[in-house]
């Protein structure tokens, strides 16, 4: 049986981030850029005849499949996580398990989102910060290149992915022309908290 992706719904409107991120850049990143990744490979996963698998199954073995699958797929899957952990009137501080989990992994909150910003700021070129869940239940910061992420067996540091910053320049050249340190630290002004907080009960399952 065919999977049936589907292209996700933006759960807020374009100009919900502003002016953290900019409507514009919004509706070109969702239209254009999102769109593409979806039908390119919902295209190509019909063609190497893997419609029939989850997107978790095929990253799971990412390295098999041509790189169409793992670019398109891989551009599908991260940017629907980006979309839902951010929000409007977010940001401030996560709680309960997941912020005393983040407490005992990196000692701080604030030493945690440190670590995520270096991440985000030394990707070289384009790709993605991750904050994930490892198959111990315990929390990583990692970067990964493209539009590769955590759940794939081509990653350094392989997990659940539970919070996501897009690096790419389209994500931010707008607003931000060059300075990717100011969109990385303007990122805390629209996490959403709740929905991270739930990725991280349902990845520790
Ligand atoms: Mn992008």
């Amino acid at each position: 049986m065919a999977q049936g992706y589907i292209f996700p719904e933006l759960p807020y409107a374009y100009n919900a981030l502003e002016p953290y991120i900019d409507a514009q850049t919004m509706e070109i990143h969702y239209t254009k850029h999102h769109r593409a990744y979806f039908d390119n490979f919902v295209k190509a996963a019909a063609e190497v005849k893997i419609d029939t698998l989850s997107l978790e199954d095929i990253f799971s073995r990412i390295s098999i499949y041509p790189a169409v699958i793992r670019n398109n797929g891989g551009g599908f899957y991260n940017h629907k996580l980006f979309w839902e952990v951010m929000g409007p009137n977010a940001g401030g501080q996560p709680e309960g398990a997941l912020l005393a989990a983040i407490n005992e992994t990196f000692g701080s909150f604030d030493k945690c989102k440190a670590e995520f910003e270096t991440a985000a700021k030394t990707q070289f070129g384009s790709g993605w910060a991750w904050l994930a869940v490892n198959a111990d239940g315990k929390l990583f910061v990692s970067q990964t290149p493209n539009q590769d992420n955590p759940l794939m067996d081509v990653a350094s540091k392989r997990g659940t992915p539970i919070l996501g910053l897009d690096v790419w320049e389209h994500a931010y050249y707008l607003k931000y022309q060059n300075r990717r340190p100011e969109y990385v630290g303007n990122f805390w002004n629209v996490v959403n908290w709740k929905k991270v907080a739930e990725l991280y009960k349902a990845a520790k399952k």
